[in-house]
């Protein structure tokens, strides 16, 4: 008994725990580190649906993914950006015009992505279609205001998704929804936020549901970018707009000085990443590695900030907020 504890006691001396500790922790890493990087094979047998692909990440993306090699079938808005879009990228690349508010549009465009695959099924949904204004303190706004916003990146996005589910089971691909900080905390007013809160919700159930069937999903969340989203015109030309509809009771309320409201807006502005390619390499990974992650947040701002406030009691968030 005794010995045997001496025994132990001298192990220990010789390597001490420390080591231990830090040998696990760096094979855990090492690990970690391999196992997120490997990359699936025949990306070049791989069709990708990408919405909004006039401007910013989804535009981004299928540039960056037509240059890896895959099939991208890009929606967008605009013959503009569509013929903008076909210049930049290779013959592979195929574009077609969606409104993703129009059911028909929906159906039709889920009919042309069916001809384009075959029976090979459809590797890649990017929910990437998304609008931001109109945003305003709550009371300002109207319920056509939050319907607009809600009907493209809510609905158009849930409708899409269902209408090219059959497609993504076959292939048992990847769906990628962008969602935003927005869907962890709200600052302001306005169905931009609700719209990205209801995505995380989709999305949750959807990975549960279809996990089972091979498809995983994953969400991207970046923090504040230099997109068409976040317009610096808004505040401007737009709100002025908003304002001089309200009743008289509501903006002696709110004060003439209604630019306070929007300052967290500036703020968020002036610290917005211009990087979009931190964004377009989360969705590159959902889609392309052997293990994608549930959730990516793109962005310093997001990582740092966000993400940590969104775990924070509520009580000391809304102290926060309040302070900006
Ligand atoms: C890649 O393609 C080749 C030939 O088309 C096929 O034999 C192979 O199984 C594919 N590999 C994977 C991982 O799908
Ligand atoms: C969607 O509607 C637009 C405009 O009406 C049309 O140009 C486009 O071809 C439609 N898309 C599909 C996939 O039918
Ligand atoms: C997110 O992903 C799910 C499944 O991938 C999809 O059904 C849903 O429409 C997407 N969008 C939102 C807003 O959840
Ligand atoms: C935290 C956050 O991102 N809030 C967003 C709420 O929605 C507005 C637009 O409607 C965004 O500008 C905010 O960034």
């Amino acid at each position: 008994m005794w010995y045997g504890h001496s025994y132990v006691g001298q192990g220990r001396k010789n390597i001490p725990m420390w080591f231990w500790l830090f040998a696990l922790i760096g094979f855990y890493f090492l690990f970690r580190w391999y196992w997120y990087r490997q990359t699936l094979q025949n990306l070049t047998d791989k069709y990708v649906f990408i919405t909004g692909c006039d401007s910013g990440f989804g535009n981004l993306l299928a540039r960056q993914l037509d240059g890896r090699g895959l099939r991208v079938l890009a929606a967008c808005l605009t013959q503009r950006g569509e013929e903008q879009l076909k210049e930049a990228t290779s013959q592979r690349l195929q574009t077609i015009i969606l409104d993703v508010t129009d059911s028909e549009n929906v159906t039709a465009a889920a009919n042309w992505v069916k001809q384009q695959v075959r029976d090979r099924g459809l590797w890649g949904l990017v929910n990437n279609a998304g609008i931001a204004v109109p945003f305003a303190p709550n009371e300002w706004l109207t319920k056509d205001d939050f319907m607009k916003i809600l009907n493209v990146n809510l609905l158009g996005l849930i409708e899409v998704t269902l209408s090219l589910l059959p497609l993504i089971r076959k292939a048992k691909g990847r769906i990628v929804n962008i969602s935003s900080v927005a869907g962890r905390i709200s600052f302001l007013g306005g169905g931009y936020n609700i719209s990205k809160y209801g995505v995380e919700a989709f999305s949750d159930s959807l990975r549960r549901e279809l996990c089972s069937f091979g498809v995983k999903v994953s969400i991207i969340e970046p923090g504040s970018f230099k997109t068409v989203i976040v317009n610096p015109k808004y505040i401007g030309e737009i709100v002025p707009k908003i304002w001089s509809r309200l009743p008289a009771e509501t903006k002696e309320s709110y004060g003439q000085d209604f630019s306070k409201y929007f300052k967290k807006i500036r703020i968020l502005g002036m610290m917005s990443n211009s990087k979009l390619t931190l964004v377009t390499d989360c969705m590159e990974h959902a889609l392309t590695a052997v293990h994608p992650h549930t959730r990516y947040s793109a962005g310093w701002d997001a990582k740092l900030i966000y993400l940590p406030l969104s775990y924070l009691p509520t009580a000391l968030v809304d102290f926060l907020i309040a302070l900006t």
